[in-house]
């Protein structure tokens, strides 16, 4: 069975882009693959955090999980802080990349543009993310568009590292969704749907209510010439709520643009409001009493035992590659 890795960032409201591009892969895979998912909360401290929240976050992220429909029996779920080799295999593989590729990630460029000092995590992120997914012997990576770039170094440093000392680690390759892999902002469908962008409304949180799913889409921006098509270029705003209809419905974008020819963004929007309603709803009724059980804890106890296991492995092939220790 080929072994699947992932990973989401305890940061905030889990969104409609972090499910549609990711989280939903996790549930289908769950089916014929050996399953990893993680909560990278170290790398949620790349930024600043609140300790407090941070924990509470660890938690919804966790009960969000299972919520979706991944199921712990199948699934190992578990936090990354938990396993020490992610951080122990991240120092390894920054001793083998360069501040060069580094410093050419767009998202660092993103997250690092306009500041006065920069933190040295910021720009190490996607090597404790290499870290990661090689630490569990990983084939596959359930990720957004956006993750691209880092799942590219990350299987650069491997091919380096099985080149210049001997094979070590397995090559991953990354799994983007058809439709879905890179969800806009509502309010500005030239950026990506984001957890801390300041406008609630440029985005849905898995957890929203009915009244804020439908506030969001009815005013989401879209165009002047009225036209339902899909045309991400010159149709953005448009373009991306066809996606994410697709996403959640599962028909084909053609398909659903050539339903709504003649009508008007309005019609669109109205569906779409229902559409996404309606795929929310389970996840929201099961999130509160997941959330509240006592039970979570102890998965995410067991995920990391079970998940150091593996690790461990890993990080004795990797001491010897390197002659660490003795
Ligand atoms: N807009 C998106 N469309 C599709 N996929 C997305 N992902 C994120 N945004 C979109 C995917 O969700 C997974 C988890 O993301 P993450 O929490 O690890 O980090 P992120 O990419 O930094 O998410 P955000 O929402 O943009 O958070 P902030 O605002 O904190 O930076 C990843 O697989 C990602 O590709």
């Amino acid at each position: 069975m080929k072994r699947v890795f992932s990973g989401v960032q305890p940061t905030g409201n889990i969104h409609i882009g972090n499910y549609l591009g990711a989280l939903k892969q996790f549930v289908e895979l769950q089916e014929d693959h050996e399953c990893l998912y993680c909560i990278v909360d170290e790398h949620a401290i790349t930024v600043p955090q609140d300790p407090k929240e941070l924990r509470q976050h660890i938690l919804d992220v966790a009960a969000l999980y299972l919520a979706i429909g991944i199921d712990p029996k199948k699934s190992i779920v578990f936090v990354q802080s938990q396993v020490s080799g992610h951080a122990e295999l991240g120092w390894v593989l920054c001793c083998n990349s360069y501040t060069g590729e580094l410093s050419r990630m767009t998202q660092f460029k993103a997250k690092s543009g306009g500041q006065e000092s920069v933190g040295t995590g910021l720009l190490t992120y996607p090597v404790l993310m290499a870290a990661d997914i090689l630490l569990y012997d990983t084939d596959i990576v359930p990720v957004g568009n956006d993750q691209k770039q880092h799942i590219e170094l990350c299987r650069d440093i491997a091919i380096r590292v099985n080149h210049n000392y001997k094979e070590t680690f397995v090559v991953p390759e990354g799994r983007f969704m058809k439709a879905g892999a890179r969800i806009m902002a509502l309010d500005d469908p030239t950026s990506k749907m984001s957890k801390s962008a300041i406008n609630v409304h440029s985005r849905i949180s898995l957890l929203d209510e009915d009244s804020k799913i439908k506030k969001s889409i009815m005013r989401a921006t879209t165009d002047s010439d009225g036209e339902i098509r899909f045309d991400p270029e010159n149709k953005p705003g448009v373009s991306n709520l066809l996606s994410i209809y697709s996403a959640f419905s599962g028909e084909d974008i053609e398909t659903i643009a050539a339903r709504f020819a003649g009508k008007g963004y309005g019609d669109l929007k109205k569906e779409l409001v229902g559409v996404t309603q309606e795929a929310l709803a389970p996840i929201k009724a099961n999130f509160k009493e997941i959330r509240e059980s006592d039970e979570l804890k102890a998965i995410l106890r067991d995920g990391a035992e079970r998940a150091g296991a593996i690790a461990e492995k890993t990080m004795k092939r990797v001491r010897d590659t390197f002659g660490l220790g003795f």
